[in-house]
């Protein structure tokens, strides 16, 4: 197979003079400074986006918080729902184009950005839409006396925070900023998108498409620039009312110290960690492969969930080892526009530097390198799927998010110990348990410190079910009804009569 051609429409966006989309309006932007869009396998220049300033900051933010007391507040739950749902529609009917986009920009395969990217979007915008009409309070007794006959009603409301900045991190940046926009715009809160630096383009045109399906003006804006300027600005911004954020631990916990400093305002924070998988003794081999693949390798590691850490019974590790080396010798990896293509390049330079210094951590660790370990001579951000096997759980690649292709494994005997080291992490994103005894899953299941626990299977999320993490992997739950919370404000009334 070879590369597709770009579809014209595509061609034409990318020749388009980028910079933000404020009040329904694409708006070029009139800072001075603009930054390019790099294409990580060919590593050529695809765009230019102008930088953000504080005006754009300032509009988007007016803009948002004009719809929310203005047009968002009067559309009716319904109305949400179905704008959601019409944008789901029009998701789906430009799904090549936005997927070529999103793959010129961050090196993920097509087939990933067709079926996540957009295929999950799509999905989860419908799922949202649904929840517009169905969030609502409670009513309550009360246990006041009554001395003169009086009597006593009480009931909880939900009301939106209001104006949401969304911040999203580039390995996912329509499916992340979906997540975000379809929680905010169904709780009847509207939000200004910061997509990162290094994939800003995509999210422009979905704003287009949002516009198309009727969310009206100032509902969704999108500013583009660097996190330290326009992501800061917006959280210090004054009518910025919840900050939801997805990214590294450090950029996260520098959010979140600035969202609380300045006037307390509501965070939410969904950020990686070293997210460990655990496969028993009574599985066969070929299936602890299968299941490692899964956890370790798609989209290049580039996933928060992703597995890292991988512990295998001292009796199979040296078997699964060599079958994980000889199947991850058949990926093809190429070209991402590529339909045949099973691995792409890593999403930007400097992700690709990190991950070669992070090679040579493994080998100054004294680790053995199983397989890979190195970068792909030739153009593009590429590097070999690797195997790690450590010492100790003591070992760089054993603490430190990779976000590579990268599995580092330790063998165990005892499941005691297995439990203790599926825990020794200050992280607790996500975690896997792979066995046909379910009986001993379910009893492991509580021990294991993660906001999710997935048996026999690994980064599959669901709109229906609550995503995020404990410890330093973040703060508050995306999706199932959990997210309500995050994005509205419960108020108490209580009337005597
Ligand atoms: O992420 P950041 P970066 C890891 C991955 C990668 C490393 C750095 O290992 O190599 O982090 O990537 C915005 N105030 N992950 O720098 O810094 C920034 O512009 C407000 C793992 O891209 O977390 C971008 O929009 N915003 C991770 C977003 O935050 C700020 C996913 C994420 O950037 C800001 C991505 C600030 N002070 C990278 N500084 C995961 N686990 O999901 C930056 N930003």
């Amino acid at each position: 197979m070879s590369e597709l051609a770009l579809l014209p429409a595509v061609s034409e966006f990318l020749k388009r003079q980028h910079g933000h989309f404020i009040n329904g309006q694409t708006v070029p932007g009139g800072g001075k400074t603009t930054f390019n869009v790099v294409n990580p396998a060919t590593e050529k220049v695809i765009s230019t986006v102008t930088e953000g300033t504080a005006t754009e900051v300032n509009a988007a933010m007016e803009a948002a918080n004009q719809a929310f007391y203005g047009a968002w507040a009067n559309t009716t739950p319904m109305e949400r729902g179905n704008c959601l749902n019409r944008l789901a529609d029009l998701l789906e009917k430009n799904l090549e184009e936005l997927a070529q986009l999103e793959t010129m920009c961050s090196g993920k395969t097509i087939q990933l950005s067709r079926f996540l990217e957009i295929g999950a979007s799509v999905q989860f915008l419908r799922y949202f839409a649904g929840w517009a009409t169905k969030i609502s309070g409670e009513t309550l007794n009360v246990s006041l006396p009554s001395f003169k006959g009086e009597k006593y009603s009480a009931f909880t409301q939900r009301e939106p925070v209001g104006v949401v900045a969304g911040i999203i991190p580039w390995n996912f940046s329509i499916m992340i900023s979906i997540w975000k926009l379809a929680a905010a715009l169904t709780c009847g809160c509207t939000i200004v998108l910061k997509p990162s630096e290094f994939t800003p383009l995509t999210m422009l045109r979905v704003a287009e498409l949002a516009k198309e399906a009727g969310i009206p003006d100032g509902v969704i804006n999108i500013v583009n620039g660097g996190g330290s300027e326009v992501g800061s600005a917006l959280i210090a911004h004054p009518l910025c009312s919840k900050v939801t954020f997805t990214g590294s631990v450090p950029t996260g916990l520098a959010v979140g110290r600035s969202a609380m400093e300045g006037k307390l305002t509501r965070v939410t924070l969904e950020l990686g960690g070293k997210n460990g998988a655990a496969f028993l003794a009574d599985l066969p081999v070929e299936k602890i492969v299968d299941g490692i693949i899964e956890a370790g390798y798609l989209n290049q590691g580039q996933i928060c969930a992703a597995a890292e850490r991988f512990y295998i019974p001292s009796s199979l590790i040296d078997d699964v080892l060599s079958q994980l080396k000889q199947r991850l010798s058949t990926f093809k990896i190429g070209s991402p526009l590529d339909e045949t293509t099973e691995m792409g390049p890593l999403a930007n330079k400097a992700h690709y530097e990190k991950i070669l210094n992070l090679f040579e951590q493994a080998k100054q660790d004294g680790n053995q390198i199983i397989y890979g370990g190195c970068p792909i001579d030739g153009t593009g951000y590429f590097v070999e799927p690797t195997i790690i096997r450590a010492n100790s759980p003591d070992d760089t690649l054993m603490k430190e998010e990779t976000f590579g292709p990268i599995g580092t494994f330790l063998s165990y005997d005892d499941e005691e110990e297995l439990i203790k080291q599926m825990n020794s992490t200050p992280f607790g994103l996500a975690a896997s348990l792979w066995t046909n005894d379910l009986s001993k899953a379910m009893r492991m299941i509580s021990r294991i410190e993660a906001g999710t626990v997935w048996v026999n299977m690994h980064t599959f999320l669901d709109p229906a079910v609550p995503f995020g993490g404990i410890k330093s992997s973040g703060i508050g739950r995306e999706f199932g009804s959990a997210f309500i919370e995050y994005y509205t404000e419960l108020k108490s009334v209580m009337i005597r009569y």
